[in-house]
């Protein structure tokens, strides 16, 4: 019951977050300190704006950007830190934020941007998509609107001409860097049976680190047995292995793409008196708080990182891209592999935001 006191009170925080949230997604404002000066405004409208819908273009400031935000949920520990620092940035660098909460419905999701795209205040857009597909219509609405649109943490299938950036991971090279972990893991195994708790069906990290894991576990012999969504939940993460324990026991390792579906994992295992970490492998994805205190527990043995603190990346993007800087289209986070066996895993964890 241990992780479920952590996620409890992770998921309490994000329930408290999440009825702070009016029922219905709508967009809430947060509050900006003003530093436009007189000056700047007036200097940057006489000559004609370098990018449409931007008087103050090339010479904008933060408190010239209205962004909508288009958030997916609150799913994960990994999900809380990602809109905090959304927040906490905007505030520090006084941008008028629209925070909007998707609550996991794509079609919410959808209707939130359409919203934006009618947002006379809005002048750019920054989508966390919940799917790789379904993006046609708003992106050409918020093109026709003059919206800047920059999709942040979840890359979305082609449409690359109709938005400025996508700010986020390499999925794909962290599922590599699981399958290469379990592998290393399982090697002295005779069986090497592994179970997938896979994320949100459609959503990029599921897609992506799925086939990556997938590339490296077909090279060392590894057998997916069970692989089924949790939706990136703690509890979900926690039925889906009750029910596969249910049916057998015959697995040496699990795959969660993230900490959370592992932390219901580890829950469902003790409960069935195994040993997680011992018996059955655990590696994960993120690198959160909840992931560090189970590798100090000692029952996840790997968490490959995910930054979610992406906003003072997106936000200078953002800056760019209404003063007409040219970007590339792909503007990587910076992420790294997190060990049980680490003896200074304490200290790391004492130095890190989320
Ligand atoms: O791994 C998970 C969250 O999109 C990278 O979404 C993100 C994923 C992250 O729910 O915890």
């Amino acid at each position: 019951m241990y992780h479920f006191k952590i996620a409890s009170f992770l998921m309490v925080v994000s329930i408290v977050l999440a009825a702070c949230q009016p029922l219905s997604p709508v967009a809430t404002a947060v509050p900006v300190a003003t530093q436009v000066s007189a000056a700047n405004s007036a200097a940057a409208s006489s000559a004609a704006p370098k990018v449409v819908n931007f008087p103050c273009s090339p010479n904008c400031k933060y408190s010239d950007l209205v962004i909508g935000f288009l958030q997916t949920g609150s799913e994960s520990g990994w999900r809380l830190a990602n809109s905090l620092s959304f927040k906490e940035s905007a505030q520090q660098l006084g941008i008028n934020l629209k925070f909007y909460d998707s609550q996991g419905d794509l079609a919410k999701q959808v209707a939130g941007f359409h919203k934006f795209n009618q947002d006379p205040e809005v002048n750019i857009i920054v989508l966390e998509p919940l799917s790789v597909t379904g993006w046609d219509d708003s992106l050409k609405e918020a093109k026709a609107a003059g919206k800047l649109v920059i999709l942040s943490d979840r890359r979305i299938d082609g449409l690359e001409d109709m938005y400025v950036t996508f700010i986020g991971a390499d999925f794909l090279e962290e599922g590599r860097k699981a399958g290469t972990e379990m592998c290393n893991l399982l090697e002295g195994s005779e069986k090497r049976n592994v179970w997938e708790l896979v994320g949100t069906v459609d959503a990029a990290p599921a897609i992506d680190r799925g086939k990556g894991f997938r590339e490296k576990a077909d090279q060392c012999g590894i057998v997916i047995t069970n692989s089924q969504t949790a939706n990136f939940g703690i509890i979900q993460g926690k039925q889906v292995t009750e029910a596969w324990l249910g049916k057998s026991k015959d697995v040496q390792g699990i795959f969660a793409q993230n900490d959370d579906m592992g932390l219901g994992a580890i829950d469902a295992l003790k409960d069935a008196d195994l040993a997680p970490g011992k018996d059955i492998k655990i590696v994960s994805v993120d690198a959160t708080a909840g992931g560090f205190q189970a590798m100090l527990e000692g029952t996840l043995n790997v968490s490959v990182e995910c930054n979610p603190l992406l906003a003072p990346q997106v936000y200078e993007a953002a800056l760019k891209a209404a003063n007409g800087v040219e970007q590339p289209k792909l503007i990587p986070s910076q992420e790294g592999v997190f060990y049980a066996v680490d003896p200074n895993l304490k200290e790391i964890l004492a130095g890190r935001k989320y």
